[in-house]
């Protein structure tokens, strides 16, 4: 493994024009590489963070379906969807808002002919076993009288140009000024603001988005300076943590509202260690097949660069999926740690029910899998936070012997013993490799031979997903939501095979920062 250990501005060239060479460099400031040693991938992950931290335990609820769209509102719309949910019997645990709960898109505000009430709501939509997640941009709306530009001025948390004028750039709410998050002036006064902001909500985690920063029309000029831990510097050397700056300030903001409370942020810029403060989503993407498996490729090397709690928008962002493409991807993605749909503004609507009978049934079928197989997902985040080991493996780190096929990118194991082989929504057979050993399919019990090619049926309905002979899957009942899932205990199924299955199974009260120790059950099977 390389870790690049700078800020600044980096290119990275994978045999781009020449095919033997690896390039890399920085455009200002020091060039510190690390090599990490292996031999295996997981060696290389272990080292990797002790260098990074670990990923933070996320609350269990975040580990159920989470469903998005920009946006909905007003108030009726988001509780119709929560009631859809429950009405159609298919569990979810989040719901979000995109930007239009804002008064004006000002951050800090809410509109209030769209939602009158928004801690009623939320609180409502708890009692349901919901959550909810707004989304925060980092402009601040550059207008006098709107508390958080008059409280920033004053505290002079904004980005400046050298002769000391607030950078001004355009985004939702027209002209804004950027909190300098390298501060840790500007982060506590984040902190502070969001804190007291979910207090008065009563939403349960944060949406970090446009945090690159991302602005209309220009490019974030280099020459804006940096508080940059008191260091001071330029953008140059800033942009690539400022996405993941603010999620920790979000962080803290939430752990100021609800002190002892895991956290939970969803970002869509990090850097080298962006899993201590927030999950990752992998931004606008389209509605179709390439996308899917696009999608695939990026959970499985954020995976590798110790991002465990990752995922897509599912469904796709811009466009229409199509009924078969909808369910596979669902299908697919009920396996990611973050399993979250989402759909465009003026695109089509991408709820589990929106693409007709057959595809709720078929994702329905698939979204209460995932519930059912959540003791295993929440052990391996549990070990994943304890060691770095990712939740999903690409099919290579389990080493065959077999040639490898560029489709093989996509094979990845989900919690160790689950291989799980994506098919394109219009292909009723999927060509896979089989690494040793014997392999059972978890729908139809067809025993499969390890260490070769082979084609597998995979009809639209049917992901297919095979456990290792040997291996020991624990499941639970599935209720409306990871809260009420898992009454009657855990079941533990014994999948016959030579050799010796290990298992860590780990468990506790699911939100405590840090639970007693009493409280948390942890144990090798
Ligand atoms: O200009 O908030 O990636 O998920 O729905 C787009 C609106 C801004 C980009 C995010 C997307 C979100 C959208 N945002």
């Amino acid at each position: 493994g390389i870790l690049l250990d700078t800020t600044c501005k980096s290119r990275f060239s994978f045999g781009a024009g020449n095919k033997q060479i690896l390039q890399i460099s920085v455009a200002h400031g020091p060039m510190n590489l690390i090599f990490i040693p292996g031999p295996r991938p997981e060696d290389v992950l272990r080292r990797y963070h002790e260098l990074t931290g670990k990923m933070a335990m996320p609350p269990r609820w975040a580990l159920g379906l989470q469903q998005c769209r920009y946006s909905y509102y007003p108030e009726h719309e988001l509780l119709a969807v929560a009631q859809n949910f429950r009405d159609r019997n298919i569990p979810c645990d989040v719901l979000y808002l995109d930007i239009h709960y804002m008064d004006g898109y000002k951050g800090f505000t809410v509109d209030k002919s769209r939602f009158p009430d928004l801690a009623a709501t939320t609180k409502k939509l708890l009692d349901a076993g919901l959550r909810v997640v707004p989304i925060q941009d980092p402009g601040i709306k550059a207008e006098c009288g709107y508390l958080p530009f008059d409280d920033g001025k004053k505290d002079e948390v904004f980005v400046k140009y050298p002769d000391g004028e607030d950078w001004i750039a355009g985004v939702w709410p027209g002209d804004c000024v950027f909190p300098d998050f390298t501060s840790e002036k500007g982060r506590a006064w984040w902190s502070a603001l969001s804190a007291r902001w979910v207090e008065e909500t009563g939403v349960s985690g944060l949406w970090n988005d446009m945090n690159e920063p991302a602005v209309w029309g220009q490019d974030v000029p280099d020459m804006l300076e940096f508080n940059l831990e008191s260091r001071g510097g330029s953008h140059a050397e800033a942009h690539n943590v400022y996405g993941q700056l603010m999620a920790s300030a979000s962080r803290r903001g939430l752990m100021l509202a609800k002190p002892g409370e895991r956290p939970f942020v969803l970002t869509r810029a990090g850097f080298a260690g962006i899993h201590r403060y927030a999950a990752v989503w992998s931004g606008d993407n389209v509605a179709n097949e390439e996308h899917m498996f696009l999608g695939i490729r990026l959970v499985l090397s954020m995976a590798m660069s110790g991002v465990s709690f990752s995922g897509p928008d599912v469904g796709g962002f811009v466009g229409d999926a199509g009924k078969n493409l909808f369910m596979r991807w669902v299908s697919v993605a009920s396996f990611f740690p973050i399993f979250r749909l989402h759909s465009m503004i003026d695109s089509r609507d991408n709820e589990p029910w929106s693409y007709g009978e057959l595809a709720e049934a078929i994702a329905g079928n698939y979204i209460r899998l995932r519930y059912k197989l959540l003791p295993m997902l929440y052990s391996a985040m549990a070990v994943s936070s304890q060691s770095g080991l990712p939740v999903l493996q690409p099919f290579f780190w389990s080493r065959p012997s077999l040639e490898f096929e560029p489709v093989f990118q996509h094979l990845f194991f989900f919690c160790q013993n689950l291989l799980i082989i994506p098919s394109a929504s219009d292909q009723h057979a999927v060509w896979a490799g089989l690494p040793e050993g014997n392999f059972y399919h978890l729908f139809t019990g067809q025993c499969f031979t390890g260490n070769q090619n082979l084609w597998i049926a995979s009809p639209v309905d049917t992901l297919p997903v095979l456990v290792k002979a040997g291996s020991i899957l624990l499941t639970q009942s599935v209720g409306t939501c990871t809260e009420d899932s898992g009454a009657g205990g855990i079941v533990l199924h014994i999948f016959y095979g030579e050799g010796k299955a290990n298992l860590t199974f780990h468990t506790d009260d699911g939100i405590s920062l840090h639970p007693e120790a009493g409280d948390i059950e942890q144990w090798e099977i």
